[in-house]
């Protein structure tokens, strides 16, 4: 079964980091089929997706995907109360998690993620020329049932 993978990345909370997510998506697919490629999409604004439906439907949506997916990738730079959720979300069912931090951004990450680090979730600074060895590293090196 191919590997699903949960993307999240800020939306409301602000798109300044949209062209990382994009790369991130395009990374994550050489590891499997991620299920949430909108965040990475330009054209989603923080007013939000052209949309017939509802906040409700979205939350839902994405709950469903959260549980159907195999591990958890979030950017978590520009703070979002959605990220912090679904990654609250992921840690109850139990999902390996990676979270993404670009201390250059001049923020100190919040406690609630840098300090849930453990085996399952893993926290990781870094710069997006590192990419590539980051994810390769992740996946080399977590289990990650399908
Ligand atoms: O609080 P935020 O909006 O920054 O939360 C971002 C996170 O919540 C992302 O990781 C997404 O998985 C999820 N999320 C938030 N909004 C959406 C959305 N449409 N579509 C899919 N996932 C979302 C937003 C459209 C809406 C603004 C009309």
């Amino acid at each position: 079964m191919s590997r699903l993978i949960y993307f999240a990345g800020s939306i409301r909370g602000g798109r300044d980091d949209v062209h990382l997510y994009q790369s991130l998506v395009q990374e994550l697919r050489t590891y499997g089929t991620v299920l949430t490629e909108h965040v990475g999409d330009q054209g989603l604004s923080v007013q939000g997706e052209v949309s017939e439906t509802g906040d409700k439907e979205i939350h839902d949506r994405d709950l469903d995907w959260l549980q159907q997916s195999h591990v958890v990738v979030a950017e978590v730079t520009v703070p979002s109360m959605g990220v912090g959720y679904e990654l609250g979300r992921a840690v109850v069912m139990d999902k390996p998690v990676l979270c993404l931090f670009r201390p250059d951004c001049g923020r100190r990450l919040s406690a609630m993620i840098r300090g849930a680090k453990g085996p399952r979730f893993t926290v990781m600074d870094y710069r997006p020329d590192q990419i590539k060895t980051i994810l390769d590293q992740f996946f080399s090196q977590t289990q990650i049932q399908t």
